[in-house]
């Protein structure tokens, strides 16, 4: 105790009066010993407590302008930011939970043992932000006064990484006020360690993010890139993903969406992809509402599946982002506004030039290589892109003029359809519906699989299975996390439908069967379905739509044609590939995960029985038209 009120007392020294009194107010000892210990420990030369005013903010984005984090762009509002060349995506192998002895998460998780953990990021952070301002800001993660939310300290030595923040979450600071010594809070400590004259992280060598779940504290350190370092985004998946198992709701790697219906209705569903296989561009549609692009908790309440989005804002990809297939981003991009770019090309004219924008290759500019030219190579001889392809915006929602009016309901909405999406060129049809719960859950959700993309550092386009496309982040056995899910869908009054789709299936010459916008087709057809409103096509591997349904579709809402042969090379059955997936699913449930439900294997098995006996009467590929 004398030695927490000596801390305090120099924790008051060190921060000056006025940051003092802004974080007494907050009546919670342990928040203040938390602040104080990483204060010490990481030594910044000032501390900023930042308690939500619009002076307080503004402060931030200029701070973001003066340390050089951020480049001023032509456009109002609009700001650049460069992460290292080595550090342009999250950083698998070295994110790692440190765990207590005798807990296992399993083979597929890394994870370490803790004390040693603890020590080596301790000994990393130590002084780490000499040199650098400290912000310390609070979040809720959630619409306030929800049950749904969590609150969450981030403490950051990067005016890139706060500044973000107050673009994606929303403000905490009277959240902590108002609930005071009982709040439960999560901690994230961030510092991007010492930089270059470009303000890119260097030692990327001692790059780090390590989970102790057992304190709820998430450390980052000698990184920028958002994924690693914007605490509340991925870092806070971990520790939620375990509260929530605890407490029998669930916190997923999903958008949330309301689709136009007939007759003015709105249906929700909340939507898991692996990053880079359409998730945002999905939440995005023109003509529908947006919830959420990322993140959504899950609860079940009266008997029915309610969701609110953590974020208020957009970390999204933006190659590819064009007038055409994207008017409603596209506008926020090109008009006054806060919108942070990261690791796109900015122009001498200080305008940004992203891989698949509208209009030429500039010949030269800046980017996440430094000064650079069309042309140039790096040290390995590959040649630098513009933009880099996991380049991104930031930008609060506020902005856009299809977000949905109950992204702040404390309740959510009501989630009637789930939908896992892949990347996958050869074996799923674009749209497809389980025949049940447990269907679902099983041979969509947890045997999704995905062909790698440039948003982790790695191979590109290696098959893997991502149970929910939330493998990356999960804190809880594999097992245990399918278990939950199935667990989810009972005593519910009218369970969620459960979909999967593909927007990447190709012909056997490469070509890819599927126009960018068919999306907005197979979204209609899912609500309509959510509602028992059209017929479906019973296959092996679930319930496809109808050619005339299609057709229909493809009229309404894209006002296209849509042909027969079409819809055949789309939704034929590919026997013979759905038969190697399953062997996969089964292998990698089997080797990697030891807690693996039964039902897994047997659902799988009774699926692979379906396509044997299909395959004997129609050989390998079968169209849809033999089974309609
Ligand atoms: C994703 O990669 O799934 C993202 C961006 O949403 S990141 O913050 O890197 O996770
Ligand atoms: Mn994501």
């Amino acid at each position: 105790m004398i030695e927490e009120n000596r801390r305090a007392e120099r924790l008051k020294v060190r921060i000056g009066d006025r940051n003092y009194q802004k974080l007494i107010r907050i009546d919670n000892p342990e928040l203040h010993q938390f602040i104080a210990r990483y204060v010490e420990l990481c030594n910044p030369d000032r501390v900023f407590i930042c308690a939500d005013s619009q002076e307080e903010i503004q402060y931030i984005r200029e701070e973001a302008i003066r340390t050089g984090e951020e480049i001023k762009l032509a456009i109002e509002g609009h700001t650049a930011h460069f992460d290292g060349y080595h550090d342009q995506a999250r950083d698998k192998e070295h994110t790692k939970f440190l765990l207590p002895e005798g807990v296992d998460l399993g083979s597929d998780i890394n994870a370490m043992e803790r004390m040693g953990g603890l020590k080596e990021i301790h000994t990393i952070l130590k002084d780490s932000m000499a040199g650098h301002q400290l912000y310390v800001r609070f979040y809720c993660l959630g619409p306030v006064k929800s049950d749904f939310s969590l609150l969450a300290v981030q403490l950051t030595d990067s005016s890139y990484v706060a500044h973000s923040e107050d673009l994606l979450y929303r403000p905490g600071y009277e959240e902590f006020v108002r609930v005071g010594n009982s709040a439960r809070f999560l901690k994230f400590v961030h510092s991007a360690g010492a930089l270059d004259s470009r303000k890119t992280s260097i030692q990327i060598d001692k790059r780090r993010v390590y989970i102790d779940l057992e304190d709820e504290v998430v450390y980052s350190v000698n990184t920028q890139y958002g994924g690693n370092s914007i605490g509340l985004k991925k870092l806070a998946m971990r520790p939620a993903i375990n509260r929530a198992s605890r407490e029998g709701w669930l916190t997923e790697h999903m958008f949330i969406m309301g689709v136009h219906g007939p007759q003015g209705r709105i249906t929700y569903f909340a939507g898991a992809y692996p990053s880079l296989c359409g998730k945002t561009s999905t939440s995005m549609l023109p003509g529908e509402r947006i919830v959420g692009d990322d993140i959504a908790y899950l609860r079940k309440k009266d008997e029915v599946i309610r969701a609110v989005n953590p974020e208020k804002g957009i970390f999204g990809i933006i190659q590819g982002v064009n007038s055409r297939d994207d008017p409603i981003l596209w506008r926020v991009l090109n008009s006054p506004g806060e919108v942070i770019f990261s690791n796109v090309l900015v122009t001498e004219e200080k305008g940004v030039y992203w891989i698949g924008k509208d209009g030429d290759v500039p010949r030269r500019g800046f980017n996440h290589a430094g000064r650079w030219e069309l042309g140039m190579r790096d040290a390995k001889g590959n040649e630098i892109s513009p933009s880099h392809p996991n380049a991104r915006f930031t930008v609060d929602m506020k902005g856009l003029e299809n977000l949905d009016s109950e992204l702040d309901n404390p309740d959510g909405v009501v989630i009637q359809g789930i939908i896992y999406g892949g990347r996958d060129s050869d074996t799923k049809v674009p749209v497809e519906e389980s025949f049940d719960w447990v269907h679902g859950v099983i041979t969509m959700g947890a045997a999704l699989e995905s062909e790698t993309t440039a948003a982790t550092l790695g191979k590109e386009g290696v098959r893997s299975i991502n149970p929910m496309s939330n493998l990356d982040f999960l804190s809880i056995p594999i097992g245990r996390y399918i278990e939950n899910h199935l667990r989810f869908g009972t005593g519910l009054k009218n369970p969620a439908r459960i979909f999967s789709v593909n927007y990447f299936l190709r012909d056997s010459a490469g070509k890819f069967l599927n126009g960018k916008n068919d999306k907005a087709v197979w979204l209609k057809w899912m609500e309509r379905r959510a509602h028992n409103e059209l017929k479906a096509i019973k296959t092996p591997t679930g319930l496809i739509p109808r050619y005339e349904d299609l057709k229909a579709l493809f009229g309404a809402v894209l006002t296209k044609g849509y042909a027969e042969e079409d819809y055949i090379k789309q939704f034929t059955v590919r026997i013979k590939e759905n038969l190697a997936k399953i062997e996969r699913v089964k292998r990698f449930y089997t080797t990697k995960v030891a807690d693996t439900p039964p039902v897994l294997f047997s659902t799988l098995e009774a699926q692979k029985q379906r396509l044997i006996e299909l395959q004997a009467k129609y050989g390998d590929l079968v169209s849809p038209f033999k089974l309609g």
